[in-house]
């Protein structure tokens, strides 16, 4: 049984990368891939998939009161996104460094390596998400990624 978590040693942790639509229409999905390849983390399920706005809504609701929300819930909309499971130890804080700050603008001066530095423009399409804590990883994956409850896999297995 493998575990995840933040603090074990050696243990690898989950987090949630999207390539928003702006990164995947602007084809830089092969180069933000090279770079979450080399940097250690490991792709262990993705998938493309259209949000509607009900979905965005749902995904980014801590938003739902900002000035910007309708313009993110839009932005996110646009066109399809590429959702990852990455995994790597400490793998939230890796990924949140590596992706960079949530301006995209800033972030070409303060953090030029950065992903978002690579492909964003500025404070709305920078082009990448990253769950912000090992909690909002956690719920971020349950939300794309619906797997069956063990018990309810072994039930399953059991009826065959
Ligand atoms: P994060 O993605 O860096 O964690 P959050 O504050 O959680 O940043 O915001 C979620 C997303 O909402 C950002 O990635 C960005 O696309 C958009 N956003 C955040 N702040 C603003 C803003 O002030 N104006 C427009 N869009 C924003």
């Amino acid at each position: 049984l493998e575990c995840y978590s933040s603090t074990g040693r050696g243990e690898k942790e989950r987090t949630l990368g999207i390539i928003k639509p702006d990164g995947l229409s602007g084809n830089y999905t092969n180069r933000i891939k090279q770079v979450i390849l080399e940097s250690g983390f490991e792709i262990s399920k993705e998938i493309v998939i259209q949000l509607d706005e009900q979905d965005a809504a749902n995904f980014y609701a801590e938003h739902s009161s900002k000035i910007f929300f309708t313009d993110l819930i839009r932005y996110m909309t646009s066109g399809p996104v590429l959702v990852m499971i990455l995994e790597k130890e400490d793998g939230v804080a890796h990924w949140r460094n590596l992706i960079g700050p949530t301006d995209a603008g800033k972030a070409k001066i303060t953090h030029p390596h950065s992903i978002r530095a690579m492909c964003g423009i500025d404070l709305e399409k920078n082009c990448i998400h990253g769950s912000d804590s090992h909690q909002s990883a956690e719920r971020e994956i349950a939300f794309f990624f619906k797997e069956a409850p063990l018990d309810e896999a072994v039930r399953k297995h059991d009826e065959l």
